[in-house]
């Protein structure tokens, strides 16, 4: 049965949880294939995979409505896929292939959807934090009762624009989340060597922001606050803050060498806090899957990577015409 929910699963369908799985599988093998494209040099530039954040990006869509708005930092292929955006569209772009997002003219940071509500992708550090809060103003302004998903790291959280930005979001009550992926580092420095105020949702009282700290590596209890922050925000209350608490397992970009920290504590995250792990087992123990099950998810979504990379290098480059294109947007402001 599609909706009932399972004795050991609280506030959660199997159908649901099943989902989440599924949603943040489709994120870790998508990462781990865009690794290896890399590696096999068809990826160039930049490129932030998103492995071992997952749940903070699919707890927050479960907590999100058509129509809610997302803007993101470079980390951002997972945001894409979790928003319902085309798995081959992402990957192309990726490549620089004509079939991407971007016509293969953007790359890893530069994508968009309007359709998927999707504003980038952006490779400043901190300035999707502005522009959220500009989405959320034109959605107040409609009173369309939208919500926008400001995503940002702990590193982008010592930004003074933030701080800017969280004044008039209170000020004017706008209906905006802003979610900071604490991952513990900001490339090479750990959050313990760039401030003394670690707790960084705290620091949002300084402007009458409600908002709390909330476990990144559980998909449950992400969606349970994205769904409180959700309210407050649709109630009119103004913006509210989500500090979720997470770790990217990989390296900063595919050129980071990793010394600031040892393997034995990237292992240990893996180990003890992995959050498809832990979904996995809850689904598992509480018999609500089957090993096969599993497996056929497993299968399914393997299918869907493979054929985006497939499609990704099958793709051609932008014609070189394509430099002239889509350089200057040709609607009003008012359509976008
Ligand atoms: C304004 C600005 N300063 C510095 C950089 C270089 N830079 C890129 S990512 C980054 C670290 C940001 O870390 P964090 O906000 O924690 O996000 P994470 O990479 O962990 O997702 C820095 C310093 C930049 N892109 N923009
Ligand atoms: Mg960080």
């Amino acid at each position: 049965m599609a909706t009932r929910k399972a004795p050991d699963l609280p506030n959660v369908s199997k159908d649901e949880l099943l989902g989440y799985y599924r949603d943040m599988l489709l994120i870790r093998r998508f990462e781990e294939k865009a690794g290896q494209l890399y590696g096999m040099g068809l990826i160039g530039g930049f490129c932030h995979l998103y492995i071992g954040q997952e749940a903070v990006v699919v707890g927050l869509e479960a907590a999100a409505e058509e129509g809610d708005k997302r803007v993101t930092s470079y980390r951002d292929h997972g945001h894409m896929l979790a928003c319902g955006m085309d798995a081959r569209g992402v990957m192309a772009e990726l490549t620089g292939r004509e079939g991407g997002y971007s016509k293969g003219k953007g790359g890893s940071m530069h994508m968009f959807s309007k359709e998927r509500h999707f504003y980038g992708g952006h490779g400043i550090v901190g300035a999707q934090v502005p522009i959220g809060a500009g989405l959320a103003f034109a959605d107040k302004y409609n009173e369309n009762g939208r919500v926008t998903f400001a995503y940002f790291g702990d590193g982008a959280a010592n930004q003074g624009q933030v701080y800017e930005t969280y004044n008039m979001a209170q000020l004017w009550d706008l209906p905006v989340i802003f979610v900071i992926e604490n991952n513990q580092y900001a490339m090479g420095t750990s959050v313990k060597r760039s401030t003394k105020s670690p707790s960084l949702w705290e620091r949002g009282a300084a402007y009458g922001i409600a908002g709390e700290a909330v476990d990144g590596m559980d998909v449950l209890k992400v969606k349970e606050a994205g769904t409180r922050a959700v309210e407050h925000c649709r109630a009119g209350k103004g913006p509210y803050i989500l500090e979720v608490m997470t770790y990217r397992y990989r390296g900063h970009s595919m050129s980071d060498p990793a010394k600031y920290r040892s393997r034995e504590e990237v292992q240990k995250m893996r180990d003890e806090r992995d959050a498809i792990e832990h979904v996995r087992e809850m689904l598992l123990t509480g018999g609500h899957a089957t090993d096969d099950d599993l497996k056929a998810i497993d299968k399914e979504i393997k299918a869907i990577v493979n054929d985006s990379a497939e499609f990704a290098k099958e793709s051609p480059e932008p014609a070189l015409d394509e430099l002239w294109t889509d350089i200057y947007a040709d609607v009003a402001p008012q359509d976008a």
